[in-house]
C-alpha cells in the first residue's frame, strides 16, 4: 500500500516551519498558510474538494455515493509545538487522505460522505489555548477567547481578521450532530503502552481532562549588588517554589500530571532582581474530581508561597477541558479492523488531550493510536516506523470498507 507516499509527504511536510533548522508551525502563521496549500494540493489529487474555514481549518470532502448520505468525519491537527516532531497532528490528516486515495484507485465508492479536517490549532502553542480550530469547527469558540493575546500582544480575533482578509464572525458549527457518522483521529501514541505490548496500533478508550493556566507572580524589581536578601521580593524564586511543589504534588499523585513548560522574567537582566514573572500550568489527569482537587490545592499553595514572599499572584485561566471517553460502538467497529489487520488488540487512555475532546460535543469518537518509538513526543526525534504507518493505513481501509458495507443500502 502506499505507505511510502505517506513517509515521504509527512517528510514534506515537517520542512514547513516558521524556524530555521526546526518545525514549529503554530496558529495563522505564515508557515500554516504553506503548509494548508501543500496539503491541500495532496486532498485535490485524492479527489477532494478543498476548502478552508473562518478559523483556518482546511477541509477536504467527498460527497457520497448514496444521495443524502452522512458525513463520516476524519483528520487531526496541522498545528505544532515548538521544535516539533512530524508526526503529531500530520500523521491524522494524512494518512485518511492516502487511504481515501486507495479506495478511489480500487474504484470503490463510498456510499457516505467524507470529510478530512486538518484543524488549524490543536497544540495552544501561540495563545496558551488549545483546539482553537475543533472549537471554531463545532461552533464552540467563545467571544472570550478571542481578547487572549499572543507573546506580541495581538489578540486571537486580530490575528483571525489579518488571516481573513480583514474580516471574521464567530463561526457555527459546521455539522448538525444528525448529519453526522463519527470522527475517527489516528495520532501517534506519544506513550510507551503500544511498545510495551509490541503492537503497532491499537483503540483508545479515554482522553484525559485539562487545565491551562497563565500564573504571574509580581515582586520587586532592585538592584542585585546592594538589595540584601532578606529585602528582596524576588519574583522568580517565587515561581520556582511553586513550580517545585506542583512537582512533588504531581510524583505522589498516581496519574497526576503538572508541567510549567513555559516562563518568562521580567525585566530579565542578570543584575536585577526579577520584579516579575508569568509561567504556564498545564495540570492533566484521567479523573476530573483528581485534577480539579490537585488545582484546588496548588491555589493555596501560590497564595501561601506568595504571602511568605511578599508578593502577589494572579491565575489566568486559559483552558479547562474534562477528561472524554469516546464512543463505545464506533471504537468496537475500528477495533474489528485493527483485529483483521493486527490479530490482536489493546484499549489505551490517552494523557495527551485531541481534537476529539472538543469533536465528542458534535459527534461520536473513536481514535486509532499509532506505535512511537519509546512514546517520544513533542520533541524533533519523534519517530513512527514505516511498518507501523502501513498496518494503521490498512486499518483505516479496512475500516472504510466495512463501513461502505454497513451503509450501502
Ligand atoms: O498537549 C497535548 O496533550 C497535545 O499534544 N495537544
Ligand atoms: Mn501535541
Ligand atoms: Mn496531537
Amino acid at each position: 500500500m502506499k505507505t511510502n507516499a505517506l513517509a515521504k509527504m509527512l517528510d514534506e511536510l515537517g520542512r514547513v516551519s516558521d524556524e530555521e533548522g526546526r518545525l514549529t508551525r503554530t496558529f495563522l502563521s505564515p508557515a500554516m498558510r504553506r503548509a494548508n496549500a501543500l496539503v491541500g494540493g495532496w486532498m485535490r489529487e485524492a479527489g477532494l474538494a478543498v476548502r478552508e474555514d473562518a478559523v483556518g481549518n482546511l477541509i477536504g470532502r467527498a460527497e457520497g455515493a448514496k444521495a443524502g448520505a452522512k458525513t463520516l468525519l476524519l483528520g487531526s491537527h496541522l498545528d505544532t509545538v515548538r521544535d516539533a516532531g512530524r508526526f503529531d497532528g500530520p500523521l491524522g490528516v494524512l494518512l485518511p487522505i492516502v487511504a481515501l486515495a486507495e479506495l478511489r484507485r480500487c474504484g470503490v465508492a463510498l456510499p457516505f460522505a467524507v470529510e478530512v479536517v486538518g484543524f488549524s490549532e490543536e497544540e495552544g502553542v501561540r495563545f496558551a489555548s488549545a483546539y482553537l480550530g475543533s472549537e471554531g469547527y463545532t461552533g464552540r469558540l467563545k467571544a472570550k477567547t478571542l481578547a487572549l493575546r499572543d507573546g506580541a500582544g495581538v489578540s486571537v480575533g486580530d490575528a483571525l481578521k489579518a488571516w481573513g482578509g480583514g474580516k471574521f464572525a464567530l463561526p457555527k458549527a459546521a455539522h448538525r450532530r444528525g448529519d453526522l457518522l463519527g470522527y475517527v483521529e489516528v495520532h501517534i501514541e506519544q506513550g510507551p503502552v503500544l511498545e510495551a505490548n509490541r503492537l503497532a496500533v491499537g483503540v483508545v478508550a479515554a482522553i484525559a481532562g485539562q487545565s491551562r493556566f497563565k500564573v504571574t507572580w509580581t515582586g520587586q524589581a532592585g538592584h542585585a549588588g546592594t538589595t540584601p536578601m532578606a529585602l528582596r521580593r524576588d519574583a522568580l524564586t517565587g515561581a520556582a517554589e511553586f513550580a517545585l511543589a506542583v512537582e512533588k504534588r504531581a510524583r505522589a499523585t498516581a496519574g497526576l500530571v503538572g508541567t510549567v513548560g513555559a516562563l518568562a522574567v521580567s525585566p530579565g537582566a542578570a543584575n536585577v532582581i526579577p520584579g516579575q514573572v508569568g509561567h504556564t500550568l498545564d495540570v492533566r489527569h484521567a479523573s476530573d474530581a483528581k485534577r480539579r482537587a490537585a488545582l484546588l490545592e496548588w491555589g493555596n499553595v501560590a497564595a501561601r508561597i506568595a504571602q511568605q514572599r511578599g508578593l502577589s499572584v494572579v491565575w489566568q485561566r486559559t483552558q479547562d477541558n474534562g477528561a472524554v471517553d469516546c464512543s463505545p460502538e464506533l471504537t468496537a467497529q475500528l477495533e474489528c479492523s485493527v483485529k483483521a489487520v493486527q490479530g490482536r488488540s489493546v484499549s489505551l487512555v490517552s494523557g495527551a488531550g485531541h481534537d476529539g475532546v472538543v469533536m465528542s460535543a458534535l459527534t461520536p469518537v473513536a481514535m486509532l493510536f499509532v506505535r512511537c518509538r519509546g512514546g517520544l513526543s513533542h520533541h524533533p526525534d519523534e519517530y513512527a516506523a514505516a511498518a507501523d504507518l502501513e498496518i494503521a493505513l490498512r486499518v483505516m481501509v479496512d475500516f472504510l470498507r466495512r463501513m461502505a458495507h454497513q451503509h450501502a443500502s
